[in-house]
């Protein structure tokens, strides 16, 4: 018993320490069964900060990595703003205003929807960003992924957006999308498929069409006159007619995903249509079932949609339409601020402002999800993790003229 307290203590002090690690392999599995029995999901505890910042419609929190003590927050309309989170009385400053172009975000789900920097933001000074721009010209409406060139002053500039990728857009909604940097280096990207209801154009599950998709580039080797590479172990560089920048696909509108960041697994929010709500753990070349499923539920009207269907990867887990109606996928909590909260993967719906938390390894559940809280009055758009892996969640208050604020995430006892 003794040996088993240690392990559990180590667990709880040592951020890289697993059961699984500290067990000597000679030892038989079995007398190790209280120690590698998941802990328990504790309850959040939800702090508002930076309340001095005006925010309107925030939906996306992002850390710079070459700076611990600013975090930028993406305004749906096309602002971004950049904080001092040293500083808890910081008003924030605008670093870039897109709205009056070349964002357009004239219906609920368009506008400007997320924000990474590279990873050697401090050497490049480079950002990229993913909106819906609006039709003008031979050009239609379309999701746009460009980079944008952060000032020495710290603003980012305008004039020195470079489009990489459009997408044409045949409707209002589901529009992705997160852009974020793997551990790779490699560019990822979240697309919707494309919108209307039940994927009228196929789009999920056609390797041709980079709607409904996870997408994989790189942004460091432009290559066959294009603005990115495609790196070399996608999954479907092979393929006769696939388009090669997909890394996963089967997805309806993926609106957040993020990295586990001591395992690198890719955790992604798939918003439903009308009955299930799902999380998925992505691997490359996996294919998540939309339109013939949503969840593990087949969708009526479509042919082989076997729920057993061996094409489809499973959700991590999903929720039906009392539980709540749009996803937000949140981040696999590794911050040393909440050490019981190490290893949970933390997601809300966004109309019922529930969160929760759920342990897995390896794609799969081991401790149950759980209501771990939530905020009355507040909707969570997004959440976001600080450079040390400290969460936070933003959103609005739920009224008409969109005030938005940005909560800590703690652990309670
Ligand atoms: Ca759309
Ligand atoms: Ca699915």
């Amino acid at each position: 018993m003794i040996l088993v307290a240690l392990i559990v203590a180590s667990c709880i002090v040592g951020p890289f320490a697993s059961p699984q690690e500290v067990a000597p392999a000679s030892v038989p599995e079995a007398a190790f069964a209280p120690a590698l029995a998941p802990a328990a999901i504790p309850n959040v505890r939800l702090t508002r900060v930076f309340a001095k910042t005006v925010l309107k419609r925030p939906v996306q929190v992002v850390a710079r990595p070459d700076r611990n003590d600013r975090l930028y927050v993406v305004e749906q309309a096309g602002r971004i703003i950049e904080i001092d989170s040293a500083d808890p009385l910081n008003a924030g400053r605008v670093v870039v205003d897109l709205s009056k172009g070349p964002v357009y975000d004239k219906f609920n789900e368009q506008g400007l929807l997320s924000l990474a920097f590279h990873p050697k933001f401090a050497q490049n000074h480079l950002t990229y960003i993913w909106y819906t721009a609006k039709k003008a010209g031979d050009k239609p409406d379309r999701n746009v992924l460009a980079s944008l060139t952060a000032k020495e002053d710290g603003t980012f500039d305008a004039s020195s957006l470079t489009v990489l990728l459009e997408v044409t857009d045949p409707a209002w909604n589901h529009n992705g999308g997160t852009v974020l940097f793997g551990a790779d280096g490699f560019l990822y990207l979240s697309t919707g498929d494309g919108g209307a209801g039940n994927d009228p154009w196929g789009n999920g599950q056609s390797l041709k069409s980079l709607l409904a998709k996870v997408l994989r580039i790189d942004v460091d080797h432009p290559a066959d006159g294009k603005p990115y590479g495609i790196p070399s172990d996608n999954p479907f560089i092979a393929t006769p007619d696939a388009a090669k920048e997909i890394y996963a696909y089967g997805l309806r509108n993926v609106w957040r995903m993020s990295f586990d960041r001591k395992t690198g697994e890719l955790y992604a929010g798939d918003v439903g249509q009308n009955a299930f709500e799902e999380i998925d753990v992505v691997v490359k070349g996996g294919n998540y079932g939309w339109r013939p499923r949503e969840g593990l539920q087949a969708t009526d009207g479509v042919p082989d949609a076997s729920e057993a269907s061996e094409r489809f990867l499973d959700p991590l887990v999903q929720y039906p339409r009392k539980d709540g109606v749009s996803v937000t996928g949140g981040y696999v909590s590794r911050g040393s601020s909440a050490p019981t909260l190490d290893g949970v993967y933390l997601y809300a719906d966004y109309a019922y402002g529930t969160m929760w938390g759920v342990r897995a390894v390896g794609g799969k559940v081991v401790t149950a999800p759980r209501v771990v809280g939530g905020k009355r009055g507040f909707l969570p758009a997004s959440f976001g993790e600080s450079n040390d892996g400290d969460l936070f969640v933003c959103g609005t208050d739920g009224g008409a003229d969109g005030t938005g604020m940005i909560l800590r995430i703690t652990a309670e006892k």
